[in-house]
């Protein structure tokens, strides 16, 4: 258990190590650019030259068990959208996983803020929300271990989280390990919900809410995978989408510039905003459409656009980690 003389000075290195030189400059650009809506203003005035993408080819790869080379062409060569597992998980332990998210769950606010349609359960503070108040950063840091026990717990010594960070540890070339950040371990899971309730005051475009949460040109062996284990499948809506589109293999002035704006419009606050939805939406190509069965595993570079469907009826319940690669360093597990 971390001491609250420890966790506080956590804080402060945090805030130091958030204010550094760089990294101001960087935010206050990005919130300039929003705040001056020039990711809008460039996207309208370009709208007639915008070139729609086209897909690179790659396809979702169903397999029963994850493999050396299945992950070199995920990871490395950036061959395939996603690998789809199965079964990953026994469906006794999905479902006593899923019951215990439903004791507890919070709605999720990106930055504390925006909010989305998504809730996290069981005091699993997603990171990016801890990283901006003191309140969740000491939560994140103090509930982390009571969270994993009680998910191991729950699932009889064979929580699904543990089995993927040992099959990543075993098939990739430089294994993996938990993330750390400022010399602390991170949190290898968070555990998702999304419901018919939400607190957006507006309709969610069919397809859900076309996002990356990495940068969209993606690159060799670098960048940050998502995984997520579904626990509970929803009556009706909770489909995977995910676009086969790499920013980085196009060519051409025109291709450029719309990855350039594409990738703006992408990663500054119109992700909730059905409008802008639509605009993102006539600009990719036919989406794969994954239906997960309870049990599944999938994984998908996160800088790749990708969305769920709203949950019209039922809940959906998922373990979620992100699967950080840098080059010839183990891959490094975080939520
Ligand atoms: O819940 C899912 O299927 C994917 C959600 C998502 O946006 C992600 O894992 O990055
Ligand atoms: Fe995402």
């Amino acid at each position: 258990m971390i001491s609250d003389e420890a966790l506080e000075q956590l804080w402060k290195e945090h805030l130091h190590n958030s204010n550094k030189e760089e990294r101001k400059i960087h935010n206050f650009m990005r919130s300039t650019f929003h705040k001056l809506r020039i990711g809008e203003i460039l996207f309208k005035f370009f709208k007639t030259y915008l070139k729609a993408f086209e897909s690179d080819g790659s396809q979702v790869v169903v397999t029963q068990q994850l493999t050396s080379d299945l992950l070199g062409q995920l990871i490395e060569k950036n061959q395939i959208s996603a690998i789809h597992v199965p079964g990953f998980c026994p469906p006794e332990v999905a479902e006593s996983l899923s019951q215990s998210a439903l004791e507890e769950y919070t709605h999720w606010k990106l930055g504390g803020v925006v909010s989305t349609d998504m809730f996290y359960a069981g005091g699993s503070v997603p990171k990016e929300v801890a990283d901006h108040s003191w309140p969740d950063f000491r939560r994140y840091f103090g509930e982390r271990k009571d969270f994993v026990g009680k998910q191991r717990m729950m699932s009889k010594g064979t929580w699904p989280v543990d089995r993927l960070r040992l099959d990543l540890d075993d098939t990739w070339p430089f294994g993996a390990c938990l993330g750390q950040y400022l010399g602390e371990k991170l949190r290898p899971a968070i555990m998702r919900i999304m419901c018919e309730k939400n607190d957006l005051n507006f309709p969610i475009p069919k397809h859900g809410f076309i996002h990356t949460d990495d940068f969209p040109k993606l690159k060799s062996a670098q960048g940050t995978f998502s995984a997520n284990i579904y626990l509970k499948i929803p009556e009706e809506g909770g489909e995977l989408y995910i676009w086969g589109i790499n920013l980085n293999r196009l060519k051409g002035m025109r291709n450029y510039l719309s990855a350039q704006i594409l990738t703006m419009i992408m990663t500054q606050g119109y992700v909730f905003d059905s409008e802008w939805q639509q605009e993102i939406f006539k600009l990719l190509p036919a989406p794969h459409i994954i239906k997960p069965k309870r049990g599944d595993l999938v994984i998908f570079h996160s800088g790749r656009p990708h969305s769920v469907a709203p949950v019209t009826k039922g809940v959906r319940v998922t373990n979620q980690l992100f699967i950080r690669a840098n080059g010839c360093a183990p891959l490094a597990v975080f939520s």
